[in-house]
């Protein structure tokens, strides 16, 4: 039994996989590898196994949202309580710049993204996937992942399912550690993605921004607004680094409370983005803080940011 999956994953993986180097299948044991910091002068992929030190996106984000609704409350996809939720892990360019889609045999995305890999008319189209729903989590036995995810990893406007794979499909195969070859001559179809999905939860888990934020005083509110520099400051203290912080919603002076300023920085509190380098694998957890690179897009002024209370309907209970 096993020996046969064994053999057919092989060959479904030996069809199929692109990767980003052309890695062997074999020679990953990253045990033997010196942990290497992502974006330090050694992390090239010249010079270290690719599997086992992030050479291609080594600056790491590991990103959360604040919602305050799902869209899809009646079908029972709603948000945790007092909890920011799981965006998703990506890895950026050293500089700060980033690709996308970077392996089109591993695309599950229904609705790409940007729809080209570089986000521009010219790059390479990346095809809206139209095959059945991939289920990794089945043949992991993982549905203790599974049902995790449905709790933390909370999309809006669509199911759960498609934030999970449109960040895996964007964001896992421009990694080279996440690279189906590093997974040796055993891969199983998907087990990336599980690693893919575990590894951003590893992350998520230490990074407890509702009790961060609470900590310093900054609670949901639908009476009382806060202050960018106030958030940035308390994410600090805690984090280390500062993190770039996101707002969506109206622009401050198109608000009454801005009218006439020139600062258009949005409004509402909506997304928090922690950067890190890594040293050897992402998988193993072992991250190294640094700060945001980039500029927030909420408002400047005092007082300008809404941290608003989810509507009641929209929290599930435990
Ligand atoms: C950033 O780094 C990437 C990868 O090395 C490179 O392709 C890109 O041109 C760089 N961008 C800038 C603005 O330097
Ligand atoms: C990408 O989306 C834009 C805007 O909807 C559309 O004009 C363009 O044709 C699409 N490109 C591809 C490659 O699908
Ligand atoms: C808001 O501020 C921006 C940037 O200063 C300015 O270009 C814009 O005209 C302002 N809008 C309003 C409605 O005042
Ligand atoms: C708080 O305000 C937001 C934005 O107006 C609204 O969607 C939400 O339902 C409100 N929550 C509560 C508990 O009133
Ligand atoms: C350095 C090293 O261990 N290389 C080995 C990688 O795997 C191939 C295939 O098994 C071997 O031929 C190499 O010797």
């Amino acid at each position: 039994m096993k020996a046969s999956t064994a053999a057919l994953a092989l060959s479904l993986a030996g069809a199929s996989c692109a990767s980003l180097y052309g890695e062997t299948q074999y020679n990953h044991s990253c045990v033997l590898d010196p942990a290497i910091r992502s974006c330090s002068p050694k992390a090239k992929p010249d010079i270290v196994d690719t599997c086992c030190a992030e050479t291609y996106g080594g600056l790491l984000l590991s990103t959360q949202f604040w919602s305050i609704y799902t869209g899809l409350e009646d079908q029972g996809q709603v948000l945790p309580a007092d909890t920011w939720t799981l965006h998703g892990l990506w890895p950026d360019f050293c500089n700060g710049s980033y690709t996308q889609y970077c392996d089109l045999s591993r695309q599950y995305d229904p609705d790409p993204s940007p729809n080209t890999t570089n986000g521009e008319p010219n790059g390479t189209p990346v095809p809206p996937y139209t095959g059945p729903k991939i289920n990794p989590f089945a043949e992991a036995g993982k549905l203790d992942l599974l049902e995790f995810m449905n709790k933390y990893w909370i999309n809006q406007g669509a199911e759960n399912y498609e934030l999970w794979v449109h960040e895996y499909s964007k964001h896992a195969t421009c990694f080279s550690t996440f690279d189906v070859p590093c997974y040796g001559p055993d891969y199983i179809p998907q087990e990336d993605v599980i690693d893919y999905f575990e590894t951003a939860i590893r992350y998520y888990l230490r990074l407890p921004t509702y009790d961060w934020l609470d900590a310093h005083d900054i609670r949901p509110s639908n009476s009382t607004t806060y202050s960018l520099s106030a958030i940035e400051t308390a994410l600090e203290a805690e984090y280390g680094m500062t993190p770039y912080v996101g707002c969506s919603g109206p622009s401050y002076n198109e608000t009454a409370e801005g009218a006439g300023s020139s600062d258009d920085g949005r409004t509402q509190l909506s997304e928090v983005w922690y950067f890190f380098h890594v040293r050897g694998r992402p998988q193993s957890g072992a991250w190294l803080p640094t700060s945001q690179s980039g500029s927030s897009s909420c408002a400047q002024a005092s007082g300008a940011i809404h941290y608003f209370e989810p509507a009641p309907g929209s929290v599930g209970g435990d």
